[in-house]
């Protein structure tokens, strides 16, 4: 009784999401054949191998929900999850695998860029990004594109069990600066780590005041 007191008073305190159902809905290459339902949707995207599908899974409380593996391309579709009957979450491939041949580069730059240009259900991508990297290029131009097509977007810095606390802080430091040479103010930032379950409150308490404050609308 007691335990349940007190996990009461810190969900409410913290305003933690819970997470009562996540289940897989669909795949696709093509967005127009994504669900119709009008439920808001997250979407994952960054490198190949930066641990989109883990953090999903982590998110989720699932961990084979999200196909993962310790090689480079392997998801390579639009993948829907319905999360508590109420809001989606979607698991996109990693873009810059760099032994993937030029054809299937093109094929998954097709099946990416369709949907996050036109997909209207997307109410915000988390542009994951490896904390253990200085910014790359292939990242840098890849927010730019963000940018200029308007697309609503937050950083989150995964594997932060690879570093130790101050090599993450300053990794995370050097990096806020590096995009303040070429942005005027900075997307949200997280920290996580799949492995440690880091970030994991952070996020979804991001996403369920994204969802509070479109329903007050
Ligand atoms: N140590 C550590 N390893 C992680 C973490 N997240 C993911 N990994 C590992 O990184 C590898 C890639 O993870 P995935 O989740 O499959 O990466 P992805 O971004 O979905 O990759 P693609 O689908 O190929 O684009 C796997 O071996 C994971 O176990 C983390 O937080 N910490
Ligand atoms: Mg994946």
């Amino acid at each position: 009784m007691k335990r349940t007191i007190n996990q009461l008073l810190n969900t409410n305190l913290r305003n933690i999401m819970h997470i009562n159902s996540a289940e897989f809905v669909i795949s696709n290459t093509d967005y127009r054949r994504c669900p119709d339902d009008g439920r808001l949707e997250f979407a994952f995207i960054g490198r190949s191998n930066v641990g989109k599908s883990s953090l999903i899974n982590m998110l989720l409380q699932k961990p084979d929900l999200a196909k993962t593996s310790s090689k480079p391309g392997k998801t390579l579709l639009i993948n829907h999850f319905l999360v508590n009957d109420e809001w989606y979450v979607v698991d996109l491939p990693g873009y810059g695998y760099a032994r993937a041949s030029k054809t299937q580069r093109e094929q998954l730059k097709k099946i990416i860029d369709g949907y996050i240009l036109h997909r209207e259900a997307l109410t915000n991508l988390f542009l994951l990004i490896d904390c253990r990297l200085e910014p790359q290029k292939i990242d840098l131009d890849f927010m730019t594109w963000l940018g200029e097509n308007g697309i609503p977007f937050s950083i989150v810095f995964t594997k932060g069990d690879k570093l130790g606390t101050v090599k993450l802080r300053e990794s995370v430091a050097s990096y806020q600066s590096a995009l303040l040479e070429q942005w005027e103010s900075l997307p949200p930032i997280f920290v996580t780590s799949s492995e440690k379950r880091q970030g994991r409150d952070e996020l979804l308490d991001y996403i369920d005041q994204i969802i509070i404050d479109i329903k007050a609308q």
